[in-house]
């Protein structure tokens, strides 16, 4: 099985490309042929002279950041970019949701989609398709929603997962909030699985636990890299009995939305304390050692569940005995909880108030974007929002 990934814009290729190397690393293991085999057939396409070449395509609208990374991953030698898989611009989208999905999106469409149906054949079976971007952006944001659209129109019955990067809160850019919460409205319709690194959160483990000075995107770049290998590395599922799951990203979520809470549930919330973070279903992955002496009874307590899903249904784990990047044993969490509820409701309200005095909005009905579609994807933010709360 393998997994088709679609870098967009600044963020995505950057961190595509840790993701790469992190994987490429971590699966250089002679000692470990299945686990070594499985993990290339799932990341890269090997030529007939046994090069490895990422089964990803490389998009963005200015052209820097791609011919960097080519260049990077040329050096190393252990891995490298497909000749044909990238499509750069002249100029960027401007930190313009609207300039990336209205304009630089549909404009590009057909050789965008053409580059990813030659990757997609590429595999002998498809498992899904990651596509990686920030929210806060022009093209990732923009033109990422835009082809994750037409990800779906083509690949209808695929797993599709977004992984994004939330920005700073302090932020970077003026519209920032704008991007993204055009960006999550329509992901959240789009999307099998959103799976989100927020840049406050990871740079404060750079600060506090890696004891980084200056911190730089490469730093941060790398931590969210080493993340989310160890999520898509291949590890056993309960029931697959010593074989590796050959569905990586299509994780098993038991629920994917909270508003599917049976009608007339009431929430006894007697069990839970306030200000808890409530989790709909959470993932354990453990790699290395003692894996299956683990004790793991404290991410199965019910009171960290919502009350109308038994909690045997909303934990899973995966595990393996193969340790992940030479880490004697590592566990990663993925958890579908309350956890990005404040960073939401901040970005929200923020972009609520820059609305309210109509900031910046000429911007954005310039390429196509009307204050109607901006109200659509406030209601159906604040609708994710008010079910999120009462989990
Ligand atoms: N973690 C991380 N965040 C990044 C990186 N590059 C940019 N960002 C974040 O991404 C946001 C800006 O988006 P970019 O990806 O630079 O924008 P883009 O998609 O290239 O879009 P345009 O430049 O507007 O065409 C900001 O929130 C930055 O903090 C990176 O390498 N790593
Ligand atoms: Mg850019």
């Amino acid at each position: 099985m393998s997994i088709v990934t679609v870098q967009l814009g600044q963020c995505g290729n950057q961190v595509g490309q840790e993701l790469f190397e992190v994987i490429s690393n971590d699966a250089n293991d002679t000692q470990r042929k299945v686990y070594s085999e499985c993990s290339s057939e799932r990341f890269f396409n090997e030529t007939a002279n046994r090069e490895l070449v990422a089964r990803s395509v490389l998009i963005d609208m200015e052209p820097k950041v791609i011919s960097q990374s080519i260049a990077k991953t040329g050096k190393s030698g252990k891995w490298r970019y497909g000749d044909r898989s990238h499509f750069s611009q002249k100029q960027g989208s401007g930190n313009n949701w609207a300039n990336g999905y209205c304009v630089h999106g549909p404009r590009h469409e057909e050789v965008v989609m053409d580059i990813v149906r030659r990757e997609v054949e590429h595999c002998d079976c498809l498992a899904g398709i990651v596509a990686m971007m920030s929210v806060a952006g022009g093209t990732g944001s923009g033109v990422g929603t835009y082809v994750t659209q037409c990800l779906r129109d083509t690949y209808p019955n695929s797993f599709i997962l977004n992984h994004l990067t939330w920005p700073y809160g302090t932020g970077e850019v003026i519209v920032q909030n704008y991007n993204s919460v055009l960006t999550l409205s329509h992901l959240y319709q789009l999307s099998d699985a959103i799976l989100v690194h927020e840049n406050d959160t990871v740079h404060k483990i750079c600060a506090q636990l890696m004891n980084i000075k200056h911190i730089s995107f490469r730093d941060v770049n790398k931590v969210i890299a080493h993340q989310l290998g160890s999520v898509l590395q291949p590890a056993l599922t309960g029931d697959s009995h010593g074989i590796y799951n050959r569905n990586p990203i299509g994780i098993d979520w038991q629920v994917r939305a909270p508003s599917l809470q049976p009608e007339g549930t009431e929430r006894t919330g007697s069990h839970r304390r306030p200000g808890f973070n409530t989790s709909l279903a959470n993932l354990l992955i453990l790699r290395g050692k003692d894996v299956n002496d683990a004790e793991i009874s404290g991410f199965q307590h019910p009171s960290l569940y919502t009350p109308w899903l038994p909690a045997d249904e909303a934990f899973s784990m995966w595990k393996t005995p193969v340790p992940f990047n030479k880490y004697e044993k590592s566990a990663i969490l993925v958890s579908n909880s309350q956890t990005l509820l404040r960073p939401l409701d901040n970005m929200v309200g923020k972009a609520w108030n820059m609305f309210a005095s109509r900031a910046y909005i000429h911007q954005y009905t310039k390429f196509g974007i009307s204050e109607e579609d901006f109200l659509d994807s406030f209601t159906s933010l604040e609708q994710v929002i008010s079910s999120y709360s009462q989990l």
